[in-house]
């Protein structure tokens, strides 16, 4: 495939800097972290995006996939509240809007599932001292035995830390407990942006980054594939997210666990952040959106599959940003809390028809996936030259 695809002439980058970007990846050299923050730092967007969409054609051609998943968040009660500051979906246990589900409500929340179109759960929630390692146990083992063929993607690796903590167990032995119990692959949350002096201002008491890739190490080791994150557009500077890609890369160049990354953009509202900074209603930029996903696309050269979550960057954009270096696009997810208590405006589900709809109308292949991103079928495109009404 890749023979039959043309390198972006470098002659055509007008910024010196991404020229010289170009040139590099154009010879096959691997991008290094200042190439990583020229691009960050090139106005220009076009030039970034044409690299970014010749290396994901090369890797995938036209076919962008998708999963037809269900969000799940079991608990918003988080020891966490008071010191993530970017945080809007964590409650106290006895504030206002706290909530914890019983075994029955979670069930109930699953049987979105009964459609039978349902492929994977991807549940998170909160660190809750009452969240421990028979609560989710018990949740998967039910999942499971109600709906045997449906992935379990579940608990970040700072919720993964929290069980470990308060169950006197090593992480491993965490990790192996919840895969017997139904946990098949872990989400890329957490993540934030690993540099310490940006973790002490917005995620003071998280999990440190390097705490992070520890436990990712240890499920790549036992076998549990995993995404990663970068929440941007808050207070990290270009440097801190060259470092926090510089650390995912360096992981999945020993491992090979990670399935694939997600950049995530910051919602202000309703969260100490956003008000902090004056930032409340300006999410981030739509340049910003496409120019993060480009170059996770550029830089995590290893990383097989880079993702838009539509609902934090809006349908339309990461319809945009098939074009940009993305092969993924988040899924049903059928009803979404974290970002919509942040003031995310879009909806919080997705029919397959437009999931379609925006697939195709990019020029590209729709491909349903499962959760280790294995083609379970695969979708006629847009016949040439034919536009799909709104
Ligand atoms: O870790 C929290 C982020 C993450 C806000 O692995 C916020 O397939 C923006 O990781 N503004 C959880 N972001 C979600 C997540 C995820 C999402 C979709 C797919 C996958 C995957 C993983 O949400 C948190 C944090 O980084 N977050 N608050 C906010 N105000």
């Amino acid at each position: 495939m890749q023979a039959a695809i043309a390198y972006p002439d470098p002659a055509g980058v007008a910024d010196p800097a991404l020229r010289r970007v170009a040139e590099k990846y154009a010879s096959g050299e691997r991008l290094d972290g200042n190439d990583a923050l020229a691009m960050f730092r090139s106005p220009d967007l076009l030039s970034l995006g044409r690299l970014a969409d010749h290396a994901n054609r090369v890797k995938h051609g036209d076919v962008v996939t998708f999963a037809a998943n269900q969000h799940i968040n079991p608990t918003n009660v988080c020891i966490l509240r008071t010191t993530c500051a970017f945080c809007s979906f964590a409650r106290l246990p006895k504030e206002h809007g706290a909530y914890h589900y019983t075994l029955d409500e979670v069930w109930a929340e699953a049987s979105a599932a009964d459609n039978g179109l349902t492929r994977e759960f991807h549940i998170v929630g909160g660190l809750d001292m009452k969240a421990g390692l028979q609560y989710y146990s018990d949740i998967f083992r039910g999942l499971k035995q109600r709906y045997p063929h449906v992935h379990i993607k579940a608990l970040t690796a700072v919720e993964i830390a929290h069980i470990a903590r308060i169950e006197k167990m090593s992480v491993r032995d965490v990790l192996m407990s919840l895969r017997e119990a139904g946990l098949d692959t872990l989400p890329g949350g957490g993540a934030e942006v690993f540099g310490k002096a940006v973790r002490m201002t917005i995620a003071e008491k998280k999990l440190a980054g390097s705490d992070w890739i520890n436990v990712h190490r240890t499920a790549h080791e036992l076998g549990i594939r995993t995404n990663c994150t970068m929440l941007y557009g808050h207070i990290e500077s270009l440097e801190d997210r060259v470092e926090h890609l510089t650390m995912l890369r360096d992981l999945q160049d020993e491992t090979g666990g990670f399935l694939a990354y997600i950049p995530l953009a910051y919602h202000p509202d309703h969260n100490e952040l956003g008000r902090e900074l004056g930032r409340e209603g300006t999410a981030t930029t739509g340049f910003d959106d496409l120019r993060n996903l480009a170059v996770g696309r550029l830089f995590l050269d290893t990383i097989p599959h880079v993702k838009t979550h539509w609902i934090m960057v809006t349908p339309a954009l990461s319809q945009t940003a098939l074009s940009f270096g993305v092969n993924d696009l988040e899924g049903t997810v059928v009803r979404e809390k974290v970002y919509h208590e942040a003031g995310a405006h879009t909806a919080q589900s997705m029919s397959l028809d437009e999931i379609l709809r925006l697939i195709r109308s990019a020029g590209k292949v729709p491909a349903e996936r499962d959760s280790l991103y294995r083609i379970l079928r695969t979708f006629e495109p847009e016949p040439a030259g034919v536009q799909v009404a709104a």
